[in-house]
C-alpha cells in the first residue's frame, strides 16, 4: 500500500489516496465548472489573485474587497453551488477516517486551478467558524510544490510535493498553520494538461 506520512501531529499526507476514485472525479468536475466556472477573484486589498477558483457543496469560499467569507450564493452565477458529488464526500470523508478524523461531513469544497506560473502565498485558513473540524485536499494534475509552516508566519516552511491522486488532511494542533504553494512548474500531465486542480473540503458553516 502507498505510504501514510505524517507530516504534523495531527497532518498527514495520504500517497495516491484517490486513485482508486481519481477518474471519477475528474467526469464530475467537468460537469461541475459548467455549472460555475472558474474566475480570478479579488483580494480585500484590490489584487487579483493568480489562482483561479470555484466550489460547490452548500457553501464557497469568495473574496473581494468586502473581505474572505463563505456566500451559500454564487455572486458570479447568482445561483446556488453546484451540490457536492457523492464521490467528492465520500472521498473526503473516508480520507478524514484513515487520518484519524472520524465523523468529518464536508460542506464545502473550494477547487483552485492552478497554471504555470501561478502560486499561492503563505497563508493560513481561517475564514470557518469551527476550526475543531481537519480540512482535507485532494491533489489533481501537474505535481506541486506545497509550503508546509508553523503556526507563526515567520517559521521557514518545509517542502512538500504533491503529486496526483495524493491526499492531505490537517487538523487539530496543525489546523491554523501557515500554508502556501511555489509558483507551478510547467508540464504535462496525462489526464489533466498543463494544469494542477486542487480540490479543498471543510467544514464552513453549522
Ligand atoms: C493547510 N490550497 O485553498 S491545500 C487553500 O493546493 C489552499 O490549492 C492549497 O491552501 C492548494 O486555502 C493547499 C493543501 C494543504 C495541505 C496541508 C496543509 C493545506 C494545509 C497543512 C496545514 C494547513
Ligand atoms: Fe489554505
Amino acid at each position: 500500500n502507498p505510504p501514510i506520512l505524517a507530516i504534523g501531529k495531527q497532518s498527514f499526507v495520504l500517497k495516491q489516496f484517490a486513485d482508486a476514485v481519481v477518474e471519477e472525479v475528474i467526469t464530475e468536475l467537468r460537469q461541475l465548472v459548467k455549472q460555475a466556472p472558474f474566475r480570478q477573484l479579488q483580494t480585500p486589498g484590490g489584487q487579483q489573485m493568480s489562482v483561479q477558483t470555484t466550489c460547490c457543496g452548500s457553501w464557497g469560499w469568495h473574496s473581494d474587497r468586502k473581505g474572505y467569507r463563505y456566500v451559500d450564493v454564487d455572486p458570479v452565477t447568482q445561483r446556488a453551488w453546484p451540490a457536492m458529488p457523492v464521490v467528492f464526500a465520500k472521498l473526503a470523508q473516508q480520507a478524514a477516517v484513515a487520518a484519524g478524523f472520524a465523523g468529518f461531513s464536508a460542506d464545502s469544497c473550494l477547487i483552485n486551478r492552478y497554471l504555470p506560473g501561478t502560486k499561492m502565498g503563505l497563508h493560513r485558513d481561517q475564514d470557518e467558524r469551527d476550526f475543531s473540524a481537519p480540512i482535507v485536499s485532494v491533489s489533481l494534475g501537474l505535481p506541486a510544490t506545497f509550503l508546509w509552516g508553523g503556526l507563526e508566519r515567520k517559521s521557514s516552511p518545509q517542502r512538500i510535493i504533491l503529486q496526483h491522486g495524493d491526499v492531505v488532511v490537517w487538523g487539530g494542533a496543525d489546523r491554523l498553520r501557515y500554508h502556501g504553494v511555489m509558483p507551478l512548474a510547467d508540464g504535462h500531465h496525462p489526464r489533466l494538461g498543463r494544469q494542477r486542480v486542487n480540490l479543498t473540503f471543510r467544514k464552513a458553516g453549522d
